[in-house]
């Protein structure tokens, strides 16, 4: 039975993980800075902060496979991106390859490609373009995944999260949206995919109004149940009550991409694919 480290286990995927992988990889060990308030007798639980690696190390000891959700889930000030996610993730790949670890899932997100348009469909050969600080650590986690996997034969699977949540959450999510559910599949693939190296993959359902061509996911044997567009005509008419944003609006990434934005936009609009 492989033993599973979860990272990032008190935030909010990693409380919807507590949940659902139990089942399936019942020697599941959870770290984060401290232990969720709710922690029950039966869970795991390994404190660690990301950027000291002695604790990253402890909390690695016996694993077989890491879910690498740990570090800051937005955008934030320099200081706080740099230790959590880029040395965090460097503390965490690098602890894993002295201690075995065969499989690492790291957590990426669509904000390492969020300037895009969303005229555009990416599949996962485009270059990144992150749209944040945040963005810029993630597509960081990406490459040492790929150092990890070539150089030192971690098998690694990048997901790409869209957003994750019971429903998506407005129109823009409709397209990014990923169920609970469909994210496990997801897991899965990288934890048990036979012969699986490196592989960087979309993480959302099963979405008429998507962005991005996932097919790489489906040829792994992803198979999304969900779909947004069930909640599509209610979210579309919640949608008029959210003032638009010219910039947010053309770009995937959203308002990641809006943020601090002082470029030409006319000229960006008129890039061509
Ligand atoms: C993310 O990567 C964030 O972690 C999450 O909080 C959402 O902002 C999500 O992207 C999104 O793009 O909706």
């Amino acid at each position: 039975m492989p033993r599973i480290l979860l990272t990032g286990a008190g935030g909010g995927i990693g409380a919807r993980l507590r949940k659902l992988l139990p089942p399936i990889y019942p020697d599941l060990v959870l770290s984060d800075l401290k232990a969720p308030a709710d922690l029950t007798p039966s869970e795991k639980f390994v404190a660690a902060e990301l950027s000291d690696i002695a604790q990253v190390k402890k909390a690695v000891a016996g694993i077989d496979g890491v879910i690498h959700l740990g570090g800051f889930s937005v955008e934030g000030p320099w200081d706080t991106i740099l230790n959590a996610n880029i040395i965090g993730a460097y503390n965490l790949f690098e602890a894993a390859r002295e201690a075995g670890v065969k499989r690492i899932v790291f957590a990426s997100s669509n904000h390492a490609v969020g300037f895009y348009p969303r005229s555009q469909t990416i599949d996962t050969q485009v270059q990144v373009r992150p749209d944040s600080r945040y963005g810029v650590s993630k597509a960081f986690g990406e490459a040492l995944a790929a150092f990890y996997a070539f150089k030192f034969g971690i098998g690694c699977l990048c997901i790409r999260i869209g957003n994750l949540g019971e429903r998506p959450l407005d129109e823009r999510r409709l397209s990014i949206w990923l169920e609970n559910s469909d994210l496990v599949s997801l897991i899965r693939i990288g934890l048990e995919r036979e012969g699986l190296l490196y592989e960087v993959v979309y993480g959302m359902s099963d979405n008429k109004r998507a962005w991005w061509d996932n097919s790489r996911a489906r040829e792994l044997g992803y198979l999304p149940k969900a779909r947004s567009e069930d909640f599509a005509a209610e979210i579309l008419a919640a949608q008029k009550n959210i003032k638009p944003d010219p910039v947010g609006d053309f770009f995937q990434g959203g308002t990641f991409c809006a943020d601090e934005f002082a470029n030409d936009f006319d000229m960006l609009k008129k890039l061509k694919p």
